[in-house]
């Protein structure tokens, strides 16, 4: 139950992807019949163990595992590519419809947001850090494209492929509403929480820096924990009157 299908919510039709226990941290634990009863999560990088393996239970593992899940059309082999950051340290695994196994690609930890462009797929970590890797050929590269921004940044960040080519680098001030009531059970009750300030960067790949943006005439962006994107408005007149103010987004991984 923790493994991941892909769905189209239009049409009903379901991908299964590869199993969760061919992803690098994930191992099957089997009773006595040989059906597989449990998970085991270990919790290393490439440089480090950080604590033993823990057993989860198959519904269970989901909870402490995913964190994002992006699809990209890969025009290269006119199929698409799944990426997902996952625990133990938000690290990142991609895999292509028909594989039999997913693929880890340490060794950084860390990630927060992925983007797809000109092939290549762009990587941002918690404190700034661009990297691009190539996995179309049979080796896989990684380019450092933008060294660390900060220390740490605390604000929830998003990488953004622009319509007109540019990569954003987008951060978001976020406080929680200490004031709204909430339930004993937090996970059912979404908290709120208020956007301060989005600061916007333009990634200027040739100087390796980050060029603020203050405005972005003619454009609208979508932030979320989901696939955030930038739109033209003029190619979506139907989407000119929503104005959020106020964010609802779920506790876990803002
Ligand atoms: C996880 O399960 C395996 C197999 O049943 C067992 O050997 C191991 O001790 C368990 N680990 C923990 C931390 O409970
Ligand atoms: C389509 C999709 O993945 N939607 C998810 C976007 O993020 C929210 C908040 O975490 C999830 O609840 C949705 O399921």
């Amino acid at each position: 139950m923790s493994e991941l299908l892909l769905l189209n919510p239009f049409t009903g039709e379901q991908v299964a992807l590869p199993s969760v226990i061919t992803i690098q941290h994930v191992k099957a634990i089997f009773d006595e019949s040989g059906t597989i009863h449990k998970y085991q999560l270990s919790y290393y990088t490439e440089e480090k163990v950080y604590k033993a393996p823990e057993n989860h239970t198959l519904k269970d593992l989901r909870q402490h595992f995913y964190y994002k899940a992006f699809v990209f059309p890969e025009q290269s082999t006119g199929s698409y590519i799944v990426v997902l950051i996952h625990n133990p340290h938000s690290e990142l695994s991609f895999a292509r419809p028909g594989d039999d196994k997913w693929t880890w690609l340490p060794p950084n930890t860390r990630y927060r947001d992925c983007a797809y462009m000109n092939s290549l797929l762009y990587v941002l970590t918690s404190v700034g850090e661009i990297h691009a890797f190539d996995l179309t050929g049979s080796t896989i590269t990684r380019t450092v494209i933008m060294t660390q921004v900060k220390h740490y940044i605390y604000e929830s960040m998003y990488l953004i492929s622009a319509p007109w080519g540019d990569l954003l680098q987008v951060w978001r001030i976020v406080d929680n509403r200490n004031d709204v009531e909430h339930d004993e059970d937090e996970d059912a009750t979404p908290l709120l929480y208020i956007t301060h300030k989005i600061l916007v960067y333009k990634v200027d790949m040739v100087a390796k820096e980050l060029v603020k943006i203050n405005s972005l005439p003619c454009h609208m962006l979508f932030l979320g924990h989901n696939l955030s994107f930038c739109l033209n408005a003029a190619d979506h007149p139907q989407l000119e009157a929503i104005m959020p103010t106020t964010l609802m987004i779920t506790k876990n991984w803002l």
